[in-house]
């Protein structure tokens, strides 16, 4: 039985309210066994190789990608199911239209009859885990329980999991949210993702996929939180968190908020042009930032996670030479394919070629890609090149800045600027962006993805709209907002901006414009860079792409903007009518 060190107390005495709720789902999902994650190394080791020696994992080729393994999951489940995932609340609007919504008595007895006897022959194990830094009062705790050693594993690397977080939980008195995650039989038909956020409770039964089994991450982090964070003040939400310092050694935090598999990982973990010496890319978040009203005035923002959990094809040199770099050991590889030589392979890798696809058969690319366009890996932030030590600081990052994004081929440009905090919000609340492999479902739709949040936003989107004008108005020094658009094609379909390490640019720009030092013209939608206010020093890009990706057209913006007041329209009455005045503004200044 593992123990809490310094104390010697058992685990399962550390929190009476821990091992009341452990002792409730064993009588439930009768598991073999039970297992107390401590969060040790050996720990973690021993998970490992037991899953190695059952043929659950696969050892990769330990000369060149040393403490790599791969996992290869049900060919039927490589991603989020959005049209699973529910959030159960009393009331159906208080959920919203943005939500699958079940009512929370009959979500359970649905969830009860499918865990019932589900780890039969299983071991459960129990996850205590941390958001946050462990001494940061802008963490918070909870417990997974899963019948997943993978689950397991995936959740050591991407949270602070064990004994600190038991210690923390029984410290505050017992509060912790509840996460219950089986794998159930893998059948879709059987798979749900239930959110009770009026009780800060999880319920996931039938998929050991990230976004649906790592109950830190979407669920609680995003989800549950930002319910909670809403009746307490702060905002949990989808954002990337990158310290940025100039050449004159100033560094500024920004937070950016794009929609899944848009490059959030890249921008955090951006390489600096040559053209651009001096400057220094520090990162503290890759996917989720919770922020707080801090007492200077300033939002001050944590990263939840350890880990990260990111998108491995394309990931090259080029793209993301530290991502490259970082994944070359110790890593989590789900779902990629494999060289001759057991090397992880996947579409973007140039350096060697697939022999072995992800599902396990002779690479043959009349199957498709080689490697899942939706495979992942699982690595400690720590590995990171670019790591920043203040993602361990409890009293997190100011933001100096936030910024949304969508990938959007036409309409909108390469940057604006918000006029105010207000105006701030529509901005994010606009961000409309082409669907991705993150989620089943069609990919390269357009969809309303405000503030990047439309599969993680616990709650109602009018009121959550509400709530971020509230943070702002407390807010005495709030960040600048911006908007930017990495994705613009011409009409052959090419990009116009060359994207990665260019968009620090843009970055620079957006700093400038905090520090009150870039130029800008104003417009309907926002204030823009003239070419001549952006350093293109160096870029080779056209004067007619630059134009473009700095020109408003008018009429296809009006057309924009009749769109999105139909969509904030499905809120009804919980659309803020302030937001709905600052619509109203963009609309009179196109005419
Ligand atoms: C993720 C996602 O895995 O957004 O981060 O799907
Ligand atoms: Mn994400």
């Amino acid at each position: 039985m593992a123990t809490a060190p310094h104390t010697l107390v058992p685990l399962p005495d550390v929190s009476k309210n821990v091992a009341e709720w452990v002792a409730s789902v064993a009588a439930l999902t009768q598991p073999e066994r039970i297992y107390w994650c401590d969060g040790s190394p050996a720990e973690f080791k021993r998970l490992r190789d037991e899953l190695v020696a059952k043929g659950e994992l696969r050892e990769l080729n330990q000369k060149t990608f040393p403490g790599c393994y791969l996992y290869r999951s049900d060919p039927t489940d490589v991603a989020r199911v959005e049209h699973l995932t529910f959030i159960c609340t009393q009331r159906k609007e208080d959920a919203g239209p943005n939500n699958n919504w079940m009512d929370p008595v009959e979500a359970k007895a649905k969830m009860r009859a499918l865990y019932a006897g589900c780890m039969k022959g299983r071991t459960l194990y129990v996850i205590p885990y941390c958001m946050g830094p462990l001494d940061s009062p802008y963490a918070r705790c909870g417990v997974e329980i899963t019948d997943s050693a993978y689950v397991t594993l995936n959740m050591a690397i991407m949270t602070r999991i064990g004994v600190g977080a038991l210690q923390r939980i029984a410290q505050e008195g017992g509060d912790f949210v509840r996460g219950l995650h089986s794998t159930g039989d893998l059948n879709p038909a059987r798979r749900f993702i239930m959110h009770f956020p009026e009780e800060l409770s999880i319920q996931s039964v039938g998929s050991g996929y990230g976004g649906n089994a790592l109950l830190g991450k979407k669920c609680h982090a995003l989800r549950i939180a930002s319910y909670q964070a809403r009746s307490e003040g702060w905002l949990a939400e989808h954002m990337l968190i990158v310290g940025l310092q100039n050449p004159r050694g100033e560094r500024r935090y920004v937070a950016a908020a794009f929609p899944s598999a848009c490059g959030k990982t890249n921008l955090a973990m951006l390489i600096p042009p040559d053209t651009m010496p001096g400057w220094k890319v520090f990162t503290v978040g890759d996917d989720i930032c919770w922020m707080q009203p801090g007492a200077d005035g300033q939002l001050w923002a944590i990263n939840p996670e350890s880990g990260y959990f990111g998108v491995v094809p394309g990931t090259n040199p080029k793209t993301n030479k530290n991502a490259y770099d970082m994944i070359r050991r110790d890593t989590l590889f789900t779902n990629v394919a494999l060289t001759a030589d057991n090397e992880p392979w996947w579409e973007g890798r140039k350096d060697a070629e697939p022999a072995i696809d992800w599902i396990g058969r002779p690479y043959d690319p009349k199957n498709g890609p080689a490697a899942h366009p939706n495979s992942r890996f699982t690595v400690a932030a720590t590995q990171n090149p670019c790591y920043d030590q203040a993602a361990e600081d409890p009293r997190g990052v100011p933001i100096a800045a936030l910024i949304f994004g969508g990938r959007r081929r036409e309409l909108a440009p390469l940057v604006y600027e918000a006029r105010d905090w207000a105006h701030g919000v529509l901005v994010g609340a606009s961000v409309a962006s082409e669907t991705t492999a993150a989620a089943t479902g069609e990919v390269g739709i357009v969809r309303r993805d405000p503030m990047a949040m439309k599969p993680f936003a616990g709650y109602n989107y009018g009121d959550y709209f509400a709530h971020w004008l509230n943070v702002g108005a407390k807010l005495k020094h709030p960040p600048k907002i911006f908007h930017v658009n990495w994705f613009r094609q011409d009409a052959k379909g090419g990009f116009l901006w060359p994207g990665f390490g260019d968009n620090l640019r843009v970055l620079e720009w957006i700093l400038d414009r905090c520090a009150g030092r870039a130029q800008a013209q104003e417009t309907a939608i926002g204030w823009l860079p003239r070419p001549q206010d952006l350093d293109l020093k160096g870029l080779d890009i056209s004067p007619e792409a630059i134009g473009e990706l700095t020109t408003v057209h008018s009429e296809a913006w009006s057309r924009e903007v009749a769109d999105f007041r139909k969509y904030l329209q499905e809120f009804g009455a919980r659309t803020p009518a302030a937001l709905m005045a600052e619509l109203d503004g963009v609309a009179q200044r196109l005419k």
